[in-house]
């Protein structure tokens, strides 16, 4: 088996919280296609695309450079990576907001109290948006991982982080006090592959079937 020229390209999550539900909705919607976890991409039996199994953080990359023609991806990574792809359609899964968080015993409750302060991130490109926006001057620390824990090692003095049930936060001692970003799974293309006629067949075709799922999941 090999790629094929006339079919599509879609990136999805490889392993990781998107996964799964990625999975289900392409099958919900009709597809057929083998998929086990050492695979790096499968080919749809039914339907005339091929998907790609690679790291959420580079779809929206793969994306943009037209190595695939669509990916699902969250869109916290789509805006943080700051690339022309455009997204086509809201899933309804892997919500999650993009929320400004403090020590609740600092007793800062506005995004102002924290002008000249040290703010740890994964989300800079989003996060320098945002406090510039608000004309409050803050040195974003771009964090890897485990952001929540920088206000008790004093690295920082405010996170921003992703946040879904807010229990790492509670788990913390964090408070929320204001939202950058509403965020979910969603579809993203190519630009060129929008207006390509034969690419933008395939991609109606398949926004079609997904329209009748995600609107019976909601
Ligand atoms: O390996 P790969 O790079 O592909 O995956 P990853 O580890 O970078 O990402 P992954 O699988 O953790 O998340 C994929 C996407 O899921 C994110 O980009 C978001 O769009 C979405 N998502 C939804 C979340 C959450 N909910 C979420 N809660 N991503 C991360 N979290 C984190 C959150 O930051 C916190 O640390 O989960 C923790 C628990 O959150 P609470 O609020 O429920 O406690
Ligand atoms: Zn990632």
């Amino acid at each position: 088996t090999r790629l094929s020229e006339d079919h599509i390209k879609l990136a999805i999550q490889k392993d990781g919280r998107l996964t799964e539900d990625t999975r289900n909705l392409l099958r919900t919607v009709g597809l057929h296609f083998e998929s086990y976890k050492q695979r790096l991409f499968s080919i749809c039996r039914n339907f005339p695309m091929d998907i790609l199994y690679v790291r959420d953080d580079d779809i929206a990359e793969y994306v943009a450079e037209g190595v695939v023609d669509l990916g699902i991806v969250g869109r916290n990574l789509v805006v943080e990576s700051d690339k022309p792809v455009t997204e086509i359609m809201p899933l309804n899964y892997g919500h999650c907001s993009l929320k400004v968080a403090v020590p609740a015993e600092s007793g800062i409750t506005n995004i102002e109290q924290l002008s000249g302060c040290k703010v740890a991130t994964s989300y800079p490109v989003t996060t320098s948006r945002f406090f510039q926006e608000r004309n409050v001057d803050v040195n974003v620390i771009t964090i890897s991982g485990s952001v929540e824990i920088t206000p008790a090692l004093g690295v920082a003095s405010a996170i921003v982080d992703l946040v879904s049930t807010g229990s790492s936060l509670r788990l913390n001692d964090l408070v929320a006090i204001d939202n950058v970003l509403d965020s979910q799974s969603v579809i993203i293309a190519n630009r060129d592959s929008l207006v390509n006629d034969h690419k933008a067949a395939i991609i109606e075709r398949l926004l079609t079937r997904c329209r009748g799922v995600i609107a019976a999941s909601e």
